[in-house]
């Protein structure tokens, strides 16, 4: 998080908040403070659902953001307004614990960030009630749902209004690893790098993002390379079916980690994580045999043959990987748990994101381009959470020249990142219209652009008056 004068900020963005400064103070009411925060999306360059296992990921902010802008109120409500009608306007209250909205309502990011500054200041000692409300009008430029974080943008950038309004201050990493967490608000079970990359990101470079502790390091993006991202059209809906898949793949990631943590005797692992920062010189060829040989590859979702195998209670394990109540996880009882295969890509992708940040640095293209194909593979065959399109529309990328290309984000729809050089982005454009939009019949225009890697998030005093 920038909190420099205009720092971040374009001249576009700067002129999308004046317009927004202006709504605000024609609704009336606006208090002397104003604040403006902008808070960009993210494209995942590689490193795929290895997060939430606290494995490594090598994203970057992109220049599409989404802006709030915000004045105090004298009420202990919130009043957000967005400027796209899709989006009506909501109004609820400051509490300890804000209820939630139906599943799917788009002010519930807006919630989770409000929630996470509740949550995180109120373990310091800061009561709720002593917290000023806010008017805030949203203006999102991420495209949504196509696997661009514009949720992550709009969680972060609530977050970062509520605070400035009420005169806290964190550390980019605390607030990263604030923000992280608020999301599960709405119920999935992310892992951190969206918020990270999304309050860290730095202009022409790619973040290598570690967890636990999350630490973050800037590679500078080779000259000459250039990342095209292209939207399938095929809707990610991350509230509804989406959800159910990726929280079952967190909770198959955790199984296969307490699976070989028991195998070598760590105690306590929750997740491969762990294991990898346990095990000396890992590597995930060892692992993977390790897993294979002390269980089978899948269970039932009742958890019985797990919680045998691992010599526990099946009670104490559902509590422990499901959870309990409204954050708890549904299972989709028909679909089995696959283990052995969810470890293999997130093990064998681990190795990719270690060589890729390398390779980036030195500038190697055609071998970063060759790990992300990599990374495409794992996702589709291991990880099942490509699609038939996704899959076309990575073929028509790589038959059109790029040097790498992969489904970008959580997948099940969404986008796709490709690396080219620069002198090659029409080409790959020219086969992406012709292979994959013409036959669908959709018009290509703003549905595949070159994304620049863009500064994180900041936030900005404006005048009120
Ligand atoms: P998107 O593409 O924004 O749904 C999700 C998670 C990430 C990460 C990726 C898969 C959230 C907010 N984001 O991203 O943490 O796990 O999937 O790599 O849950």
């Amino acid at each position: 998080m920038n909190s420099g004068e205009d720092e971040g900020w374009d001249s576009a963005e700067l002129e999308r908040a004046g317009a927004l400064a202006a709504d605000l103070r024609a609704l009336g009411g606006a208090d002397s403070r104003m604040v403006a925060v902008r808070a960009p999306g993210r494209v995942n360059l590689i490193g795929e659902h290895t997060d939430y296992s606290g494995l490594p990921v090598l994203p970057a902010a992109i220049d599409r953001s989404t802006i709030i802008v915000a004045t105090a109120s004298p009420a202990r409500e919130i009043i957000v307004r967005n400027t796209d009608p899709e989006f009506s306007a909501r109004r609820f209250q400051i509490e300890k614990a804000i209820p939630a909205y139906p599943v799917g309502d788009w002010a519930n990011y807006v919630k989770a960030g409000i929630q996470g500054v509740i949550d995180h200041f109120g373990s310091r000692g800061l009561a709720e009630t002593k917290l000023r409300g806010a008017t805030m009008i949203v203006d999102g430029r991420v495209p949504v749902a196509a696997g661009l974080s514009s949720s992550s943008a709009l969680t972060v950038a609530a977050a970062l209004a509520f605070m400035k309004l009420n005169g806290l201050e964190l550390a980019p990493l605390e607030c990263a690893a604030m923000a992280a967490r608020s999301e599960w608000y709405v119920g999935t079970r992310g892992g951190g790098m969206d918020q990270a990359a999304s309050l860290m990101g730095r202009r022409d470079h790619g973040l290598f993002i570690e967890f636990n502790p999350l630490r973050v390091r800037a590679i500078q993006m080779p000259a000459g390379a250039a990342l095209v991202v292209a939207d399938s059209c095929e809707i990610a809906d991350k509230s509804g079916g989406v959800r159910t898949e990726y929280n079952r793949r967190v909770v198959e990631c955790s199984l296969a980690a307490r699976i070989i943590a028991r195998q070598i005797k760590l105690e306590g692992v929750r997740t491969l994580g762990e294991v990898v920062s346990a095990t000396a010189n890992w590597n995930a060829a060892d692992l993977i045999a390790i897993l294979q040989a002390a269980a089978p590859p899948r269970f039932a979702p009742d958890l019985v043959d797990a919680a045998r195998i691992l010599g526990v209670a099946r009670d104490a394990l559902v509590d422990e990987l499901l959870g309990a109540g409204a954050m708890g996880v549904k299972l989709d009882p028909s679909a089995p748990l696959e283990i052995f295969r969810r470890a293999r890509h997130v093990l064998t992708e681990t190795e990719r994101v270690i060589r890729a940040a390398a390779l980036l640095e030195a500038g190697e293209l055609e071998a970063m381009g060759a790990l992300m194909n990599a990374s495409h593979a794992s996702l589709a065959e291991d990880f099942d959470c490509s699609t038939a399109r996704l899959d076309r529309l990575v073929a028509a990328a790589r038959k059109g020249g790029a040097l790498g290309a992969r489904l970008t984000g959580a997948g099940f729809g969404g986008s796709i990142v490709a690396l080219s050089r620069a002198t090659g982005v029409e080409r790959i454009f020219d086969s992406i219209d012709r292979e994959y939009y013409a036959p669908l019949g959709i018009d290509p225009h703003g549905k595949r652009a070159i994304l620049h890697a863009g500064a994180g998030a900041s936030a900005i005093d404006l005048a009120a008056a």
